[in-house]
């Protein structure tokens, strides 16, 4: 992974944010503190709307084991991108995927199930399951942000599968159309299409989602619309985006990250401060707020703060080899 060291002088005045609306924000932030994400959806769509970009709608919920991070804003997290079909700069997936075209959108079912098939947006995704999530997320470059995720449980489409008993993993494949996705210039390098998977168990665990939206609203492109998979206490790049396939199958199968570059990046991929990225610390990360003039470091939770919940999952592996 490429990792670019971008210097103050270098943020732009647009991003940062205007002393009235910070203030505002904060006061917004503690007049919401504790309530849950069910109180907040119930407020409905006339909150939702009332929105302005750049500010922090009132969504609060746990933020595993870090309830003292505010989400980060709309602007942060649709602007501060990985996305590398779009271009390698973090400012280069919010710049260029507008050309991404999704709808219609067909996912592939395939591999070890009993119900394959092309599904369309419409019906892999059941809007009766949805819900929102406010999760911690961490970059395996040592950055953070904290997001409020619209989407359902992976465990859902997979039962829908049906997968056989030998299936012991899931596959995953982001669209690679090259006249919608101006970076194919990497092709020699990178294998497109972007691959992922998960262990069965890990992917059927309740906090695996796939999402859909982003603060209530439809996910934009940049973030991987129209169906992105988040599994918060992995690394980023495990949340593969723009999802057209999910293959059933009983080996592990090959991934983007570990198939480029084996020594640095595993399947399990982990958030685990106590393995160091042989190139960079993974014992903090930096939050990214560009609302702040002072980058602010905080330690990096084991399992990113999810241990309480998945921990059991690598009972008796070795996460230094399994990273
Ligand atoms: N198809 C695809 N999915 C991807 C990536 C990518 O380059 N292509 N980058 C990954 C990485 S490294 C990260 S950190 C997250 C970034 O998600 P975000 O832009 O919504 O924060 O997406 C992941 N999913
Ligand atoms: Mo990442």
């Amino acid at each position: 992974m490429i990792i670019r060291i971008r210097k103050k002088s270098d943020i732009p005045s647009s991003e940062i944010t205007p002393e009235d609306v910070y203030i505002n924000r904060r006061k917004f932030l503690g007049a919401t503190a504790g309530i849950g994400a069910a109180a907040f959806m119930a407020r409905g769509a006339a909150a939702a709307e009332a929105r302005v970009p750049g500010s922090r709608p009132g969504i609060a919920g746990p933020a595993a084991g870090r309830q003292d991070l505010e989400p980060s804003s709309w602007e942060d997290i649709t602007s501060y991108n990985n996305f590398y079909e779009f271009g390698l700069d973090k400012k280069d997936p919010a710049r260029n995927a507008h050309t991404l075209v999704t709808r219609p959108w067909t996912i592939e079912v395939d591999g070890l199930c009993a119900k394959p098939g092309e599904y369309q947006l419409e019906d892999f995704v059941k809007p009766s399951t949805m819900e929102d999530r406010v999760y911690r997320f961490r970059c395996v470059e040592a950055w953070s942000m904290v997001v409020p995720w619209r989407g359902f449980p992976l465990a859902d489409a997979i039962a829908r599968a049906e997968p056989d008993p030998s299936a012991k993993y899931v596959a995953f494949e982001t669209l690679w159309d090259p006249e919608q996705m101006p970076e194919r210039r990497w092709k020699p390098r990178i294998g497109w299409p972007y691959r992922e998977g998960l262990r069965l168990d890990e992917a059927m665990h309740p906090l695996t989602l796939m999402v859909t939206g982003l603060y209530g609203k439809t996910l934009p492109n940049q973030n991987g619309a129209p169906l992105r998979l988040i599994v918060p206490w992995k690394y980023g790049f495990k949340s593969i985006k723009s999802i057209v396939r999910m293959t059933f199958t009983e080996d592990e199968p090959p991934t983007t990250w570990a198939t480029q570059s084996p020594g640095e990046y595993g399947f399990y991929s982990n958030v685990n401060p106590n393995v160091d990225h042989p190139r960079w610390s993974q014992a903090t990360e930096r939050v990214i707020d560009t609302s702040r003039l002072f980058t602010r470091r905080i330690d990096t939770l084991f399992l990113n703060g999810y241990a309480d919940e998945v921990a059991h999952l690598y009972a008796g592996m070795d996460l230094k080899k399994f990273f």
